[in-house]
């Protein structure tokens, strides 16, 4: 067997070996003659694909063990890891699509099917989990030693459906059938301790005893690399008791009694995010994070020892990367693992942790930043909280020390909040703790530093910087479109595939008119298969030759999709009141698509997705439109769901208000899919229109300054919308129920907020959205000039493939540091 070297791709030898390893794994269900259902052919094909990771997952551990001074070993630690499907890129990256197609072919199976047959491994909930996602394929791509850690959820993120148009949450049973994909790696385990108490030892030294023991148990999950043999892996934890049976109590009859500890450590494993409306749910929460980082650092010291390398030495061989500050317990449990564990003293400990530690901040949203009350560490993690004291205390002298008699500012920027009940903030902690701090887009860092992090920026102007988000071009244009990705393979040859940037290219060539019309039937079969999915799922017809406007991402307010269904309103009482369109040049026909789920306690999110669902019956409905007006809301968003609706999109809604999305990532994969972007001048979108030129991207409404001026200047709503005639008369429409006829007050408070309140300026950037549609409308209406710029769009996107930002990453924020002798200060390092 082709022992897959980590240079070089499948070859003809390991097909062979593939095959064989696949016919064997279906030979058990082909025994009896039957035709495989496409699960079982879906696990024979990821056994065998599995054999070939292994083996490069061997060479690729042997190699990053031996990495030399100048690499580190990067740990992403994140709670979500959004992956998706796995087979597709699985066969992609080992070249074995042709041969699988021909086995299975034998058998009467189709690809598609097997393909559909893979549940999406949902262990997260948007941008965040899915770039943790794309950063592991550039990981692999990028061939650099990397782990991501991650929890093993047993129900994802929940399963979304609509009855009447209200949202219904249904556990996401992921591994129902059994998972394909990761396995678990006996021997590689871990206790982590909560709770209990904290002693002094004669010697000074502390020790914590903790009341509750859990097994940390590994599940490996490998991504291949694409052009090469390396892999990256993500490791997801699960709990187990340590003792998961009390046989004495068992054989005493107590059979419910002899498991509770076992049901106790797999409530951990349960589910992403517990609803944190309750007391108990909060506790989990925190105990997950501390579950995560806790094992994954224990395995991270101990893989350290096993390549033979001293402690001293841990900060220099390794970067710790916390995705937000869910994981922001890792600079404490680093240093407990260094201070209690292995004997070191506090500043040579807090120096090695400081080197290692970095942190992406990725919202601004003050609800979004956690924090924890104290009276929790007491109960879960009283050594940590000891830990986070002492730094406190160094870190808080510092300050003082720089900044004499502000104590006003030792109170905000404080790791502990002593204002609102004692709580511990982690943000400050993972400030204080980290080598670098970064913003996921230009805007999103400069607010950053100028807002949340305005005091900490003063304090260490050299800590914090930008990296542009970026997606995996693997997942996000040659597999989800393989039709667009041969008409550039002929345009402008293959080299974009290895490196995005080549799109480039594109620039000299989007004004010919036979690529253009190329370009329009590779989006009219993506359009029709999206179309036919809307008519078997929903019973909806949509016609193909329709502009198809699409906004799909959670729903939050601040994303306003409710100023998306105002235009869509808008537009229908506007062909209503005038059937032969602006200046009597018709309408151009439009396909509104809506998907995205509401967090379960969030009723506006859950009103808005109500709310396209009943203009969408209206509207879809009323034969005076002639089919030129739809709104469709596809349930259950998800990453296969994206990877089917993205290359049927014409224009992409990207629409948040002006300050409030950090970065977005799906603006990138719409344009990297053909998309024609509409959006506010927000998050990556700005970098976008930059890299695209601005001409090529409708853009509008209020700049982030001019919101933030607005706002402090006193924002009246209602004033704004009674100057504008055709607002009112759709924000009446749905608050008197014309969509909700059988209730006609159920939108009432919605509109009255808008005319109140009105927090996300909808009413404020009302009319320019509408009339930067209507400029859409008129170039749909010249497809030559629509193609033309939607080529000048493709040939910007070269910078925001996730190859790009990783490497960011590698030199700007994991390159190794210089040899640092421990410093009596330990803030000195800073
Ligand atoms: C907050 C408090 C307590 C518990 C959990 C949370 C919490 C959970 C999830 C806070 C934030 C999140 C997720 C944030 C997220 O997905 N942010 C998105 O990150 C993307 C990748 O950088 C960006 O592109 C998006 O703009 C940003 O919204």
């Amino acid at each position: 067997m082709d022992t897959a070297p980590a240079s070089a791709p499948a070859s003809a030898p390991a097909t062979d070996a593939l095959v064989a390893l696949f016919r064997r794994a279906l030979a058990v269900h082909t025994a009896e003659g039957r035709q495989p259902p496409a699960r079982a052919v879906l696990q024979a094909a990821a056994e065998a694909c599995r054999g070939l990771l292994a083996e490069r997952w061997a060479t690729t551990q042997a190699k990053d063990a031996k990495r030399g001074a100048g690499q580190r070993r990067v740990h992403y630690l994140s709670m979500e890891f959004l992956m998706g499907r796995a087979l597709r890129n699985a066969i992609a990256a080992l070249r074995l699509e042709p041969a699988l197609k021909e086995e299975l072919a034998r058998h009467g199976v189709s690809l598609a099917d097997v393909l559909e047959a893979e549940p999406d491994a949902a262990l997260g909930n948007g941008g965040l989990g899915r770039l943790a996602a794309c950063f592991l394929d550039s990981f692999a791509e990028l061939g650099l030693p990397t782990f991501g850690y991650g929890l093993r959820y047993r129900y994802g993120m929940f399963a979304q459906g609509l009855q009447d148009g209200m949202q219904v949450e249904r556990p996401d049973d992921w591994q129902r059938e059994g998972t394909p994909w990761d396995v678990e790696r006996p021997g590689i385990g871990f206790v982590v301790g909560f709770g209990g108490r904290v002693e002094a030892e004669a010697d000074g030294t502390r020790r914590w005893l903790p009341a509750e023991r859990l097994r940390a148990r590994a599940f490996d999950f490998i991504v291949p690399a694409h052009g090469h043999g390396h892999v990256a892996t993500l490791r997801q934890w699960e709990a187990r008791a340590e003792q998961p049976i009390d046989f004495a109590a068992f054989c005493r009859g107590e059979h419910a009694a002899a498991g509770a500890a076992q049901l106790a450590a797999d409530t951990l494993n349960w589910v992403l995010y517990p609803d944190d409306s309750t007391e108990e749910g909060r506790l989990l929460r925190l105990k997950q994070e501390a579950f995560l980082v806790s094992a994954s650092l224990q395995d991270l010291v101990a893989r350290h020892l096993a390549e033979g390398r001293p402690l001293s030495e841990l900060g220099r061989a390794n970067a710790i990367h916390l995705n937000d500050t869910h994981p922001a317990l890792a600079p404490a449990e680093l240093m407990r693992l260094l201070l209690d564990e292995h004997g070191l003293g506090w500043d040579e400990a807090w120096a090695i942790t400081r080197q290692a530690v970095a942190y992406t901040n990725h919202t601004l949203m003050p609800e979004a930043l956690e924090t924890w009350p104290v009276w929790m560490f007491e109960r879960l993690l009283p050594r940590h909280l000891e830990i986070i004291y002492r730094i406190n205390h160094a870190f808080l002298s510092e300050v003082r020390e720089r900044v004499p008699g502000d104590e006003a500012l030792v109170r905000r920027v404080s790791i502990i909040d002593e204002e609102h009940g004692r709580r511990v903030r982690m943000a400050a902690l993972a400030v204080v703790a980290s080598q670098r701090v970064n913003g996921v887009a230009k805007l999103h860092s400069q607010l950053m530093v100028e807002t949340i992090f305005a005091d900490y920026a003063r304090l260490f102007p050299g800590r914090f910087t930008n990296v542009t988000n970026g997606v995996t071009p693997r997942r996000w244009l040659q597999q989800c479109n393989p039709g667009l990705s041969a008409l550039l393979d002929s345009a402008i040859g293959d080299e974009w595939r290895r490196d995005l940037s080549a799109l480039s290219a594109l620039r000299g060539k989007a004004g010919d008119p036979a690529l253009g019309q190329r370009l329009a039937s590779v989006k009219r079969a993506s359009k029709q298969a999206l179309a036919a999915r809307i008519q078997r799922e929903l019973g909806i017809a949509v016609d193909t030759d329709s502009l198809f406007d699409v906004q799909i991402k959670r729903i939050h307010e601040y994303k306003r999709q409710l100023l998306n269904l105002l235009h869509v309103v808008h537009r229908y009482q506007a062909m209503l009141a005038n059937p032969e369109g602006p200046e009597g040049r018709g309408w151009t026909p439009r396909t509104v698509i809506l998907a995205g789920k509401a967090a379960s306690a969030y009723a506006a999110a859950k009103q808005i997705v109500r709310l396209a669902h009943d203009i969408g019956r209206v509207i879809n409905a009323d034969p005076r439109l002639e089919g030129r007006l739809k709104l469709v809301f596809l349930p259950n968003y998800g990453v296969s769901l994206a990877e089917a609706i993205i290359p049927a999109a014409d224009l992409s809604e990207q629409i948040s208000t002006a300050g409030t999305e950090a970065s977005g990532t799906g603006n990138m994969k719409f344009a990297m899919n053909g998309a024609l972007t509409i959006g506010t001048w927000d998050g990556a979108t700005i970098e976008m229109a930059q890299h695209i030129g601005e001409a090529d991207v409708f853009v509008f409404g209020l700049r982030a300054d001019a919101v933030a001026t607005l706002k402090a200047t006193g924002y009246d709503p209602r004033w704004v919308a009674a100057q504008q005639p055709a607002l009112m008369t759709v924000l009446e429409a749905i608050g008197n129920g014309a969509f909700s006829p059988g209730e006609p007050g159920r939108y009432r408070a919605l509109v009255d907020g808008l005319l109140n309140r009105d927090p996300y300026l909808l009413l404020a950037d009302f009319a320019d959205y509408v009339a930067t549609q209507s400029r859409v409308d008129a170039l749909y209406r010249d497809p030559v000039a629509w193609n033309a710029a939607v080529l000048r769009n493709l040939a910007g996107m070269g910078f925001f493939s996730a190859d790009r930002t990783v490497a960011e990453y590698a030199a700007h924020i994991w390159s190794p540091p210089p040899a640092m002798p421990p410093r009596a200060d330990p803030q000195r390092n800073a």
